[in-house]
């Protein structure tokens, strides 16, 4: 029988390229949704037919309870959230809510529905597997660089500290339960499917506006902030690896070399024959309360024990995300609507 899997946060970049992966391994795989009539539904339904949608929120308990009975899932990936570092301080108790307690609330619903008792650690062999959606962001104001699995945490916004809840958490019902929950500490990673409003694809769309004459300036926040980005196609495969660990353990993903905007904004104006310089303005209002100054992923223990690398360099990506947006505008392609994800 194909083993199956539930993924929270379907509707997002990576709950797209990992239903795509899960599907292609052979896997029966379940997204839940939420919302009465959410647009990123069908677009999603749109690229991924094959995954069955059931109802449910991270804000509320019962609906991850009937959700998890309803799917039986052998793995559950919960990638929900909200993303967004700057909506974290605009909705700070909502983020909480979501990023943070929203895990309780997932942790919890596969607890009860899988018979493990309060104080009765069970065996981490034949329960469902839960994966979480740590972040770098929990580094923060980093202590060391790189980053790896020891690295303390220092969190710099809401989103940070919630993650840091939701991370802390998924330790706790490892050890309290025996349950196999783990923590993907994910450095960022982008693709042609990144919200518009994350800084490489703000970038790369905004060139592909100046590029076919639809705009001529590109507003950006602080262009000094360095980050190591990967693909997110990459990504989602070391969290399937993670889950079939033979014991579960969390593990920091990354490429290891970091960039800053200005570099990325660089790449971006040149792989479309611009000059950023002509075009790019910074805007203060678009800086951070308290930012992260910066992040650099070491991933020696994901390779030595998962055997996982990135395969695509910075260099590619930018190239990839650019030419994406060229062709979604040339098109006549709005990356607001349904229809936008290649
Ligand atoms: P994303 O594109 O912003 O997707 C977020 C998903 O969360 C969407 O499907 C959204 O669904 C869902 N969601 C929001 N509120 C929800 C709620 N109340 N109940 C259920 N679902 C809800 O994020 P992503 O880039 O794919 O990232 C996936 C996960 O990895 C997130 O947890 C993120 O924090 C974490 N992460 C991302 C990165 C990165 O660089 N991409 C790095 C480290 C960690 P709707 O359609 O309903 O809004
Ligand atoms: O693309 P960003 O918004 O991503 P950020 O804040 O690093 O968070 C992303 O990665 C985390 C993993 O480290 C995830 F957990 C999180 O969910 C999300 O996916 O910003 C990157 C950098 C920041 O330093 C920001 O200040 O770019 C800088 N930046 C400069 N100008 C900008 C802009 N960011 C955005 N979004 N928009 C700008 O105009």
């Amino acid at each position: 029988m194909a083993r199956r899997a539930l993924i929270t946060g379907i509707t997002g970049q990576d709950g797209s390229y990992l239903a795509e992966h899960l599907l292609d391994q052979g896997y029966e795989v379940w997204g839940l949704a939420r919302g009465q009539a959410n647009p990123r539904v069908s677009r999603m339904r749109k690229l991924l037919a094959d995954v069955q949608v059931v109802r449910g929120d991270l804000l509320d308990q019962g609906s991850l309870i009937s959700a998890v009975e309803r799917v039986q899932p052998d793995e559950v990936y919960n990638l929900g959230a909200i993303s967004f570092v700057p909506m974290s301080w605009e909705q700070a108790e909502l983020t909480a809510e979501v990023t943070g307690m929203g895990v309780l609330r997932m942790l919890e619903a596969i607890r009860v529905c899988s018979g493990v008792s309060r104080g009765g650690a069970a065996s981490p062999s034949g329960q469902m597997r839960f994966y979480q959606a740590s972040s770098s962001e929990m580094f923060g104001q980093v202590t060391e660089t790189p980053q790896n699995e020891r690295t303390a945490f220092h969190p710099r916004s809401p989103y940070g500290v919630a993650k840091a809840y939701g991370h802390f958490l998924t330790q706790n019902y490892r050890e309290s339960y025996g349950m196999f929950a783990v923590s993907g500490i994910l450095f960022n990673h982008e693709s042609p499917r990144r919200g518009a409003e994350f800084v490489t694809r703000k970038v790369t769309l905004g060139v592909a506006r100046i590029k076919l004459g639809l705009a001529t300036e590109l507003r950006l926040g602080n262009l000094e902030a360095r980050r190591d980005w990967g693909f997110a196609g990459d990504y989602v495969k070391a969290m399937h690896l993670m889950l079939q660990a033979a014991s579960p353990e969390d593990y920091v993903i990354g490429t290891g070399r970091m960039k800053s905007v200005r570099e990325l904004v660089e790449a971006a104006f040149s792989a479309a024959g611009l000059d950023w310089e002509q075009h790019v303005v910074v805007d203060q209002a678009l800086h951070r309360p308290a930012e992260v100054d910066l992040l650099c992923a070491d991933p020696k223990k994901a390779r030595a024990q998962l055997g996982w690398e990135p395969s695509v360099s910075f260099d590619e990506l930018v190239a990839m995300m650019v030419e994406s947006d060229l062709r979604l505008l040339s098109a006549g392609g709005d990356p607001d609507q349904d229809s936008s994800w290649p």
